[in-house]
């Protein structure tokens, strides 16, 4: 379950939050395949309560497991599936198995036509009726386990899944969508479900679809989303035994680093030594969809696509390092915490579209920091260093750090008034490189900075104090 059954070399996700499904396709086609990214984490794609103002947060409401969402429709969904696969992109489904919706109204309907009763607790398009849910109680105290997984959270009518029917639903969703060519599940919500339940879920999963592309037996790749930041009685190790889990250590930490609050010379330890998961069973991001906008564990420190260069290298650093599964956010623009995605006045999402330089087109809405130049690049980067291990960590006073790895290298000055300045070992075979950071390597040669390394791999580096700056390249960059 640990596997995310990635094309070739590649290593990397990207969380499309709210988009559409035929605007996946066509990405899936046209920028992510050709660029190299490894998979796709989509919005939850079953039928979803519809909540007053079309807040984001009413698809992790859901009214019924028909596919059916302001993303799309089943066929819909069809079809990007096998076009991402056929393109070496996999999706990767947000999976809201822990609750129903929440109350509010009594009377409710989804977005695929489906009514729900949430005080008679009946929802007939599954069917699940009152026997199906754990009590009335809510969740207030975070350091009771118990009352973290039997009780509701937000309100959210919570399901009891150790009964027998409950699981049968919920693998069936599960299993229609392996089917259909996904290739895993992001657990929502994972800490508020007893890890036995979801081994027993897990334990009933199809391998995944041959005709995919997927090796025989292949099993579905889990990674459950569960925050824990050191303070409560329930840890990721928990449920790290069934499959990945999110580190949102990770996220928090990357934050307070890039913001100045911390000195990068620490990072030469980045890993398991920071209280983190091992490697291999985390899924690392500077950001995702809840933090970005304070809900979750959204904490000051979290940086976001708004705050520019700090979130930048922070990338630079998420990207470069070996530890962990890596993800990357793709967003919208919004001023309130609770802003939907871009949409036309009758609740239809407006699909993103592209300007002549790539970009998304910012007055529809849509931020694309996957588009980024810079992103592209350093997916680029992350698998053209694979597995290999760091090599030669180099750091001077409290904000100077580099690194390489297998055919690739980075350095990044952080300090206010301190020029970097030094002999550093890449690892590189000698030759002329491009800095991947501001420019890149063309037909033409380098629209970016030149790095000179000599017959031994050093390199003789120069980086102004001040703002942050810092340098990237690998072997492809070589010219
Ligand atoms: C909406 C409304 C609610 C309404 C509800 C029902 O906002 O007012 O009651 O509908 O009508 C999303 C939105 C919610 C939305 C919900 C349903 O974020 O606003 O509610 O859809 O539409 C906990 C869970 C975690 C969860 C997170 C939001 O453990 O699983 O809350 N994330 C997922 C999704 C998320 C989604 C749901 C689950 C629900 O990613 O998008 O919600 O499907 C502590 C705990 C965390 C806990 C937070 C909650 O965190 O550790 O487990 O997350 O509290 O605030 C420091 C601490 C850190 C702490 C944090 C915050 O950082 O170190 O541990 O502070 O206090």
């Amino acid at each position: 379950y640990k596997q995310p059954h990635y094309e070739g070399k590649r290593t990397t996700m990207v969380h499309l939050f709210e988009w559409p499904w035929p605007s996946i396709a066509t990405e899936c086609e046209q920028f992510l395949g050709p660029k190299g990214f490894g998979g796709v984490q989509i919005s939850p794609p079953n039928e979803n309560r519809i909540v007053n103002g079309r807040p984001w947060w009413e698809r992790y409401q859901p009214l019924s497991y028909l596919l059916h969402t302001r993303s799309g429709t089943e066929q819909q969904l069809i079809d990007m599936i096998t076009r991402c696969n056929r393109a070496g992109v996999r999706i990767y489904v947000d999976a809201v198995l822990n609750h129903m919706t929440g109350g509010g109204s009594d009377a409710q309907t989804g977005t695929g036509g489906s009514l729900a009763h949430y005080e008679k607790h009946q929802y007939p398009a599954v069917p699940y009726g009152p026997g199906d849910f754990n009590g009335a109680c809510n969740i207030i105290d975070y350091q009771a386990p118990q009352q973290v997984r039997n009780c509701r959270l937000l309100s959210l009518l919570d399901l009891n899944q150790s009964k027998p029917h409950v699981r049968q639903v919920l693998v069936n969703y599960m299993n229609r969508l392996i089917d259909m060519g996904v290739a895993g599940f992001r657990i929502d919500a994972a800490k508020h479900m007893w890890p036995q339940d979801l081994e027993a879920i897990y334990g009933q999963l199809h391998n995944l679809n041959t005709s995919h592309g997927f090796a025989p037996n292949s099993r579905p790749f889990i990674f459950q989303e569960v925050i824990d930041l050191g303070s409560e009685r329930i840890t990721t190790s928990e449920y790290s035994p069934l499959g990945c889990v999110t580190e949102f250590r990770a996220a928090n930490e990357l934050g307070k680093l890039f913001r100045g609050r911390n000195a990068l010379k620490w990072l030469h330890n980045w890993g398991p030594d920071w209280s983190m998961l091992p490697s291999g069973d985390a899924v690392v991001f500077v950001d995702n969809h809840d933090n970005q906008r304070g809900h979750g564990a959204g904490a000051g420190d979290v940086l976001t696509h708004k705050d520019g260069k700090p979130y930048e290298t922070a990338l630079v650093f998420l990207l470069a390092h070996p530890y962990g599964l890596t993800r990357v956010m793709s967003s919208y623009a919004f001023n309130n915490s609770d802003q939907g995605p871009p949409a036309t006045s009758d609740g239809a999402i407006v699909a993103p579209r592209f300007l002549r330089n790539g970009q998304c087109d910012h007055l529809v809405g849509w931020i694309c920091e996957h588009r980024w130049p810079l992103m592209a690049r350093l997916i680029e980067l992350r698998n053209i260093a694979g597995s290999s291990p760091l090599t030669h960590w180099w750091s001077q006073h409290d904000q100077q750090i580099a690194f390489a790895r297998a055919n690739a290298f980075v350095a990044i000055n952080m300090e206010k008034e301190k020029e970097l300045n030094a002999k550093l070992q890449t690892g590189l075979p000698s030759g002329v490189y491009c800095d991947i950071i501001d420019g890149e390597k063309s037909d033409s040669g380098c629209s970016g900075r030149k790095l000179y390394v000599d017959a031994e791999g050093w390199l003789q580096l120069q980086l102004p104090p001040g703002s942050i700056s810092s340098v990237a390249t690998h072997i492809n960059a070589k010219l």
